[in-house]
């Protein structure tokens, strides 16, 4: 056998290992979710929940014109100026890193929740379908539960642009809130739909590593270093090729759900826009409501 064709056997491999850790990791759906498959991801037998087709295309196409059909309704995240990503309204995790943003996110979270549903009027905002769907199949609902004692901003949309992307990084409400929590969660998820993608070959995919290492420690370095678009220690971005991942290209309409405390990223948009809808939930017990908020 020539070293070529070792290689090529060996890419091979490689190629059909990544395709089989997919198909056992990836549980793939279509329209909706059931309470079992949720659980199939609480559990962590599977890593990503994807649900295709979860809100029609011709559905998506008209929520993106609502949305740019006022101008300016999109800034950059207060801790990540530099990074060609957008949104629209406060995340929890912008106070984290400013407190002085904590009055704001509150005093804005209901009326920006309203104006976002209104927005879209007369189709369902996707932020409020997907806190239903969980609500519908939760035995206690799912809501959008209060921090420091008032009510927390219940999701967002978010324009990853041209030469834009998430670097790797976490997300772990436990770690990131400051004062005692009104709630705790045990597992955290992270929820996105997908209502515009770049065109085939402009990339913008989603990766997400089998891996998630505590960070809680690293914060206050990070922070002071303004790497606070990263929310992952750097000697586990150096050993990131070494575990385990899987890479989605979502599809316009799909929703994936995810345990954003497994290191996660989205790669750099070459052209056009990615659009999606967003926001993180816990589990706390079997005896309470999933909390949604972002
Ligand atoms: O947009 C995505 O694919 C992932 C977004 C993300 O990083 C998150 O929801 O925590």
């Amino acid at each position: 056998m020539t070293n070529t064709t070792s290689n090529k056997s060996v890419e091979s491999d490689t190629v059909e290992n990544a395709a089989n850790f997919y198909n056992r990791k990836v549980l793939e759906l279509f329209d909706s979710f059931t309470l079992n498959d949720f659980k199939r991801l609480m559990s962590g037998e599977v890593l990503v929940l994807r649900v295709k087709n979860y809100i029609k295309k011709d559905i998506c196409k008209k929520l993106i014109e609502n949305l740019y059909s006022k101008s300016n309704l999109f800034e950059r995240f207060s801790f990540a100026k530099t990074l060609d990503v957008f949104k629209i309204g406060i995340n929890f995790s912008e106070t984290c890193i400013n407190h002085s943003l904590l009055d704001k996110y509150f005093d804005e979270a209901g009326k920006t929740q309203r104006f976002l549903r209104e927005l879209q009027s007369p189709y369902l905002c996707p932020i409020d379908k997907v806190r239903l769907d969980l609500d519908s199949i939760w035995k206690y609902g799912a809501v959008i539960p209060t921090m420091y004692g008032r009510r927390m901003f219940g999701g967002f949309y978010r324009s990853v642009e041209k030469g834009g992307q998430l670097p790797p990084h976490q997300n772990d409400l436990n770690e990131e809130t400051t004062n005692k929590a009104d709630f705790s969660p045990k597992i955290e998820f992270a929820q996105n739909v997908f209502l515009d993608f770049p065109d085939a070959g402009q990339v913008g995919e989603f990766q997400v590593w089998d891996h998630m290492p505590g960070y809680a420690d690293a914060i206050d370095t990070l922070i002071k270093d303004n790497k606070t678009e990263q929310f992952v220690l750097e000697k586990e971005l150096n050993d990131l090729d070494s575990k385990p991942s899987v890479i989605i290209k979502p599809e316009i309409g799909d929703l994936i759900i995810f345990r954003p405390k497994c290191i996660h990223r989205v790669n750099e948009v070459k052209a056009g826009r990615r659009v999606t809808s967003c926001f993180h939930f816990a589990y706390v017990n079997d005896n309470e409501p999933l909390r949604c908020w972002i």
